[in-house]
């Protein structure tokens, strides 16, 4: 990460934000523009390190932020006081809970006008600014309010601790103050740091357990890959020797075609084999903090032993009651890859992809679909998977070595995936950037297809068209509420209808039909746009599964 602080003199506070998150990576800012935010808008603009990226509304902003900040490790949105800020806070939320590093940068009425408690619009009319920090604030984990004076030491303080936890940071802004000029202050980057003595002492505790052990699993959690620390999880899981499994948090973490990979866990759900290397291991080295909830443990459905747990965080170690804190996950994973294995390696099955079926003349089924998509991606490409029934049949579908996916698996907002992509393709434009969603998520932020359009992001869009929410029909007796409908829209017209002249788009609703558009989407330069028919009640079998758990789901009716 470049560390290079700004140099101070006759910059503004807006220019210097700007600059000293530019020093973090970060070369996008996401946003929609307000006039209490126009100085950090100007600074974005004018700057020639981050580039502004006006999105449909500051909702998707966020998501796109969060897509964002997974692949490069933070990002930056820009929203208005109160109206905007407001609109990307379940987006920020989400990113605080799936720990993607977002620093939310707001503009506030001016400190002039604070300071006269003058009625302002954007405001509740009361003359009172406060209202609103509060509440972004809880969507970060650390915030600050800046002046002139506190510019450079509070960006530091706040750079540092969302780093640390790895969680959005809130930064508001009065619109006088980030015009003045920063007061200069004597400051260097603090870098997170395991405590020596700590480390020392957590690794000692885990070396006991591991050699105490007659069985270990590894599980290299989300957070891994948030931190960009998949490289370092390889290497201490090859140390170790032990198998590894993922949760649907962690799909293709490290190549699924790794000898040492046991497949994939979700509680009754998984595979036998799987289901027996994590539940009945001895020591289960928890490397990040993997998150046990109701969709990854498959409706709590497995029975694993938290006490054989031992956790490593990103900040601490956890073994049973005992918390070792001050030592971070990247140095415990470099001590472990220092390990020799006491025996040969462990060796699995080898993974293969789901043969491709059906006839060209057949309409599109489940069964058919996902094994496609597996056939479809390849090295190289980035998969954006929406909350939906789609996630529920790519994740438990073994893919290529080399595809990395993303998905918000925990907080679960649909629309999210649509402007992720976006910023996902925009973090690293040397990979393609597929997004598999469900129609009825497409419809909350399909709106940013033109922001792909317009910034160039070639994404290749896969609409899941069902004829409505069947996730939740399939998660209630009853699938036909009429609140499980939609607006049937013309999906693959959007593109057009939003700028992207140029994209490949499709309408399929026969298996030939589908290979078709996937070879053009494919071989093409520019975006792709795909509306696949599917059947109303056609779902993948996790999903179905889920149909019968609904009392473990939700717990019993009173
Ligand atoms: C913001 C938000 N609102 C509502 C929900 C509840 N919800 C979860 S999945 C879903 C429907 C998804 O439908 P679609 O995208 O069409 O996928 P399908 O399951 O039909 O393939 C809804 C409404 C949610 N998770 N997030
Ligand atoms: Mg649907």
């Amino acid at each position: 990460m470049a560390k290079q602080l700004p140099k101070t003199k006759a910059v503004n506070v807006a220019d210097y934000i700007v600059e000293r998150l530019a020093a973090e990576g970060i070369d996008h800012c996401f946003g929609v523009a307000g006039d209490y935010a126009f100085p950090i808008c100007d600074a974005v603009d004018s700057s020639a390190k981050v580039k502004w990226i006006g999105c449909a509304n500051e909702l998707n902003a966020s998501y796109a932020a969060d897509g964002y900040a997974r692949i490069r490790g933070a990002a930056m949105l820009a929203t208005t006081y109160g109206v905007g800020e407001l609109s990307a806070i379940n987006g920020v939320m989400g990113a605080k809970a799936e720990r993607s590093l977002v620093f939310h940068v707001a503009g506030m009425p001016s400190y002039q006008h604070q300071r006269l408690h003058k009625i302002a619009h954007h405001t509740l009319g009361d003359g009172v600014f406060g209202n609103f920090v509060e509440l972004s604030a809880g969507a970060a984990c650390c915030h600050a309010v800046i002046n002139p004076e506190n510019c450079v030491v509070e960006m530091e303080r706040i750079i540092a601790e969302a780093r640390r936890n790895h969680q959005p940071a809130y930064i508001a802004v009065p619109s006088d103050y980030a015009l003045s000029p920063v007061v200069s202050a004597d400051v260097k980057p603090i870098v997170p740091r395991s405590n020596e003595a700590a480390l020392q002492k957590a690794m000692a505790i885990i070396a006991e357990r591991i050699n105490k052990a007659k069985s270990i699993v590894a599980i290299p959690a989300f957070t891994i890959s948030r931190l960009g620390l998949q490289k370092e999880a390889q290497k201490a899981i090859e140390a170790l020797g032990c198998p590894f499994v993922t949760t649907l948090m962690e799909k293709c973490i490290i190549g699924e075609s790794h000898p040492q990979f046991a497949g994939m866990y979700a509680g009754a759900v998984s595979e036998p084999k799987t289901r027996q290397i994590i539940e009945g291991a001895d020591l289960v080295l928890d490397l990040g903090g993997v998150n046990l909830n109701d969709i990854t443990t498959a409706a709590y459905s497995g029975q694993l032993d938290l006490s054989r747990f031992v956790t490593i965080g990103l900040d601490d170690v956890r073994i049973g009651d005992q918390v070792i804190a001050n030592v971070r996950l990247e140095d415990v994973l470099s001590e472990l890859a220092k390990l020799k294995p006491s025996s040969a390696p462990y060796k699995g099955k080898p993974q293969e992809l789901a043969p491709v079926n059906g006839k060209p003349s057949d309409k599109i089924t489940m069964a058919a679909l996902y094994p496609r998509y597996a056939a479809f991606l390849r090295a190289g490409d980035t998969v954006v998977l929406e909350t939906g029934s789609s996630s529920l049949g790519v994740t438990p579908t073994i893919l290529p070595d080399g595809v990395r996916v993303e998905a918000q698996v925990l907080w679960g907002s649909i629309g999210w995936a649509t402007p992720a992509a976006f910023g996902v393709a925009l973090a690293d434009p040397s990979r393609r950037t597929i997004l598999i969603t469900g129609e009825g998520s497409h419809q909350l932020t399909a709106n940013d297809v033109g922001a792909m359009g317009r910034f160039g992001a070639n994404v290749i869009v896969f609409v899941l068209n069902n004829s409505g929410y069947l996730i939740e029909r399939a998660l209630e007796e009853n699938p036909d509420w009429t609140y499980n409908d939609l607006a049937s829209w013309n999906y693959a017209e959007l593109p057009k209808a939003l700028g992207c002249a140029n994209w490949y788009t499709a309408r399929v609703t026969t298996l030939g039909e589908l290979d078709k558009a996937m070879k053009a989407a494919r071989s093409g330069k520019t975006g792709a746009y795909i509306e696949i028919i599917g059947g109303k009640m056609d779902m993948p079998p996790a999903l179905a599964f889920a149909h019968g758990q609904l009392k473990a789901m939700y717990g019993d009716t009173p």
